[in-house]
């Protein structure tokens, strides 16, 4: 069996989640824009740091709306 391709390990994650199934908007708890990792877990407390980052295609430490959605889109 082939490995997934990271992003769509990242985005079964979260869709296996209910949360996750959500909008980018019900994530981002404080509507600041971007979800941190501490929102993240809110969800979907078995994400680790490392998936996050990740995920976190610009290595900003945060989740833009663009990455969130190319994380989850799978
Ligand atoms: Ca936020
Ligand atoms: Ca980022």
């Amino acid at each position: 069996m082939k490995k997934l391709p990271i992003a769509l390990a990242i985005g079964t994650l979260f869709a296996s989640t209910s949360v996750f199934a959500a909008d980018f908007g019900t994530v981002d708890a404080n509507s600041d824009g971007f979800v941190t990792l501490a929102e993240a877990a809110v969800g979907a407390p078995e994400i680790t740091e490392d998936a996050f980052k990740s995920a976190d295609a610009n290595g900003d430490g945060v989740l833009s709306q663009e990455e969130f959605t190319t994380a989850t889109a799978q």
